[in-house]
């Protein structure tokens, strides 16, 4: 008969952490969030870290370029999903690592001729007060002046009046050559009192603009997660399919990681598309396996020549249906317990460190935090992000609420790939592992992850962890009752708000 095992299927919110001495000298702000991404040996340094522990679901609805960028500018990674064409997927990467962080590429131009009346509905349709005036009024025309709301009075000025007759000629404009550092051109900013810096080409072209809001905005996130050469870090979502072709292309475009999306990484196909990488890409690859929900699919991920680090988890996806569906799966938190158990046992054993990736089915902050006390060194989340401006699908107003789509990989939508049956690769998928749904806009990256950091950084505090390493090392977790589930809430108040989350916590309405 089979086997049944001892242990319930328990999930984050049934733990509690036992805060711990916090001594006098550890402050929130000092925390450190950076954890390895790649497997690490002992006393060794790490071929790739993150800044902060959070990483993008490799999705449709999630990791795209702009999230990439805005993830990455934050400290974390994200995996740009491989269920589209490989050139598709290439140009996202290649965006992201071309992605000069402070060159923009101007998208409001005029022309010298233009009115002042046109210059004034540019800049209250784009919100943008610097114009660069260009020979032909495109953002690669030839450099003719600036002009600024500072040039002329919008109630004074006669608005028929002409660009060239208030604009900064090109002879007093302030502007750099193409090849410049950003550190020299944040020097020439401030050097001449500038709000906007063009920068030509030899021919006195316009090539991108540098603004001191930018520098600002860097000196703010001084996380940013960068390569050597000083690009920002992006990951790609691989298959079991096409790697042969796959692979190649995304190690051409510069990704830094690569990561197996698949529901179910115990599997052969798996086994040969990471031997079959190791053999032509050798061991510098940076490679994530999975999903896995046990120690034994561990243990076969991580086999010598195997991969860096390890996804953990199925069937907590907030769209996923799959338990429901096939009846397989298990509750994240002993998912993850035992998989982080066999791991610090394989690092006695072996020496070998590798990185766990708690994915799917975080629903809130404090569950974020449990995953990584349990043992996680980072999580995958795709609501969370799905939820932001900088996700890529569009807003949708819904009864007066900005809500933004957000669909699972195993749905027919992006049933393209059929990611959830590697077995029938070719055949029609027969139902759907997924559901296409709607999440609530909660507004820019930045401003949710603020949040979510602090929040993390204040929990290691009261453990008296100064990193995350220390953090796991020193966690205590309770097992909760309901009723200190319902005395962990408010009781017997009238409460009349509470700040930008709903009542039950979550960060939109539960999983
Ligand atoms: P969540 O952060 O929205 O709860 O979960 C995101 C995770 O759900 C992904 O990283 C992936 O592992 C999983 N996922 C994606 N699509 C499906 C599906 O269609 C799914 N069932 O389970």
């Amino acid at each position: 008969m089979a086997t049944i095992l001892a242990d319930t299927s328990r999930t984050f919110s049934e733990y509690l952490l036992i805060p711990r001495l916090t001594s006098k000298n550890q402050q929130v702000e000092a925390v450190d969030l950076s954890v390895p991404l790649s497997a690490v040996e002992k006393n060794q340094t790490p071929r790739f870290r993150v800044n902060i522990p959070i990483v993008s679901a490799c999705m449709q609805s999630v990791s795209g370029t702009n999230l990439s960028i805005a993830l990455a500018r934050q400290g974390g990674l994200s995996m740009v999903f491989c269920s589209q064409p490989i050139d598709s997927q290439v140009e996202m990467v290649r965006q992201v690592k071309t992605h000069k962080a402070g060159f923009v590429q101007s998208t409001s131009n005029t022309t010298a001729d233009t009115r002042l009346a046109d210059v004034v509905e540019t800049m209250q349709r784009s919100g943008h007060s610097t114009i660069p005036v260009t020979s032909d009024g495109t953002a690669s025309g030839k450099l003719v002046g600036i002009i600024t709301d500072q040039d002329f009075w919008e109630f004074e000025d006669d608005l028929e009046n002409l660009v060239r007759d208030h604009m900064t000629a090109m002879g007093n404009v302030i502007h750099g050559s193409e090849g410049i550092t950003l550190r020299e051109a944040n020097r020439l900013l401030h050097q001449h009192k500038k709000d906007c810096l063009p920068i030509l080409d030899k021919s006195g072209n316009l090539t991108a603009l540098v603004f001191k809001k930018d520098y600002v905005d860097h000196q703010r996130h001084p996380l940013e997660l960068l390569d050597e050469s000083k690009r920002l870090c992006v990951g790609a979502a691989i298959n079991t399919h096409d790697y042969r072709e796959r692979v190649p292309a995304l190690i051409a475009a510069g990704a830094d990681t690569l990561c197996f999306d698949s529901s179910d990484g115990f599997t052969e196909y798996q086994k040969e598309g990471i031997s079959w990488i190791r053999e032509n890409f050798g061991a510098e690859v940076v490679i994530g396996g999975g999903n896995v929900v046990s120690a034994e699919g561990f243990d076969y991920l991580v086999e010598p020549g195997g991969v860096d680090f390890v996804k953990v988890g199925m069937g907590g996806g907030s769209i996923c249906i799959t338990r429901e569906q096939k009846g397989v799966g298990r509750g994240q938190a002993s998912a993850l317990l035992d998989v982080a158990e066999r791991r610090d046992r394989y690092f006695e054993e072996t020496g070998r460190y590798i990185p766990l990736c708690s994915d799917g089915g975080l629903a809130n902050d404090t569950q974020i935090v449990i995953a990584l006390a349990m043992g996680a060194d980072f999580v995958m989340m795709g609501r969370y992000f799905a939820m932001t401006e900088e996700s890529p699908t569009p807003k949708t107003a819904i009864n007066g609420q900005m809500y933004k789509p957000y669909w699972g990989e195993g749905t027919h939508r992006a049933q393209n790939w059929q990611r959830y049956s590697d077995e029938m690769s070719s055949r029609k998928m027969m139902f759907e592992e997924g559901v296409d749904a709607y999440v609530p806009l909660v507004g820019p990256l930045s401003e949710v992850l603020e949040t979510t950091l602090y929040k993390l950084r204040s929990t290691m505090v009261n453990v008296g962890a100064d990193n995350l390493s220390a953090f796991r090392e020193r966690a205590i977790l309770t097992l909760v009752s309901e009723q200190s589930v319902v005395e962990a809430g408010t009781s017997n108040v009238f409460q009349f708000s509470r700040n930008r989350e709903l009542p039950d916590g979550d960060w939109g309405g539960g999983s």
